[in-house]
């Protein structure tokens, strides 16, 4: 009777010890995200999309309406996968991380904007420290592939700027609540439009000339990158491939960002 007792607490134990390895592999895939499409939410209610790791063709063709010439096509290889913010900053959530809140358009869920490429990296920083993961903003890269998820197109998603993004033609001269246009096919809002986004590059007009594998930009100059365009822009300047950049000082009522929180592989 008593062999009876032991046998049934030792099942017991193991049997617990098999649930919670189970609750702990579900909550770690839960929280870094395990394919593309996951989303997860960290504690000041922001939301990230799982990106998986890939290939894409980065840049325009020599024929889409609006081209710039520093838009070279060239094979890029993003070697890890990395999880980025479905939307842009809010409001809400640049103050509860900085305290302070600067925007020419208030609102809560209105993206924030005229801030620094300076302020963007501290708001980053700051939330790394509070989140106990690593935060940036996105590189040039990171950012033009997640803005085509999939796309080869001027536009990701229904290739439809009027479908995608606010911008000089809906806007109505002003920024608008995040998300409140079509995702692109992985669930990414306004990545055409709204607010354009710092990217942490330094800008260079020339890309590189063969394939290349997790580009970072220039090593030396003072501009930053912008990437999407806004609710200033034209569409041409929302498109995929479209780029800008501005010194790190430098605050826009047309600039936001979105940030890369970066994820186990
Ligand atoms: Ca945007």
């Amino acid at each position: 009777m008593q062999r009876l007792s032991w046998l049934l607490v030792v099942s017991l134990l193991v049997l617990a010890v098999v649930c919670t390895s189970n609750l702990v592999t579900g909550c770690k895939a839960e929280q870094s995200g395990t394919e593309p499409g996951d989303v997860i939410v960290n504690s000041i209610g922001m939301k990230l999309a799982y990106i998986s790791a890939g290939e894409f063709e980065m840049g325009s063709p020599l024929d889409e309406e609006g081209r710039q010439g520093d838009e070279f096509r060239h094979r890029v290889k993003l070697t890890r996968p990395f999880c980025i913010g479905v939307t842009e900053v809010t409001q809400s959530q640049w103050e509860t991380v900085m305290g302070y809140n600067r925007s020419n358009f208030k609102g809560e869920s209105l993206p924030v904007e005229k801030l620094s490429w300076r302020e963007a990296v501290s708001f980053c920083e700051k939330l790394s420290e509070k989140e106990g993961k690593v935060y940036r903003l996105p590189t040039e890269a990171e950012w033009e592939y997640a803005c085509r998820a999939g796309s080869a197109g001027a536009f990701g998603g229904s290739g439809n700027i009027d479908d995608m993004g606010w911008y000089e033609v809906n806007s109505e001269g002003r920024t608008h609540p995040v998300g409140t246009k079509q995702a692109n096919a992985w669930g990414l809002y306004d990545m055409h439009g709204n607010v354009s986004e710092w990217c942490s590059d330094i800008y260079s007009a020339d890309y590189p000339e063969g394939a290349v594998a997790d580009p970072a930009g220039a090593s030396e100059g003072t501009y930053r990158v912008m990437r999407g365009g806004s609710w200033s822009s034209f569409a041409r300047g929302c498109r995929c491939a479209a780029r800008n950049s501005a010194p790190v000082s430098y605050q826009f009522i047309q600039t936001g960002f979105r940030v890369v929180m970066e994820a186990s592989e």
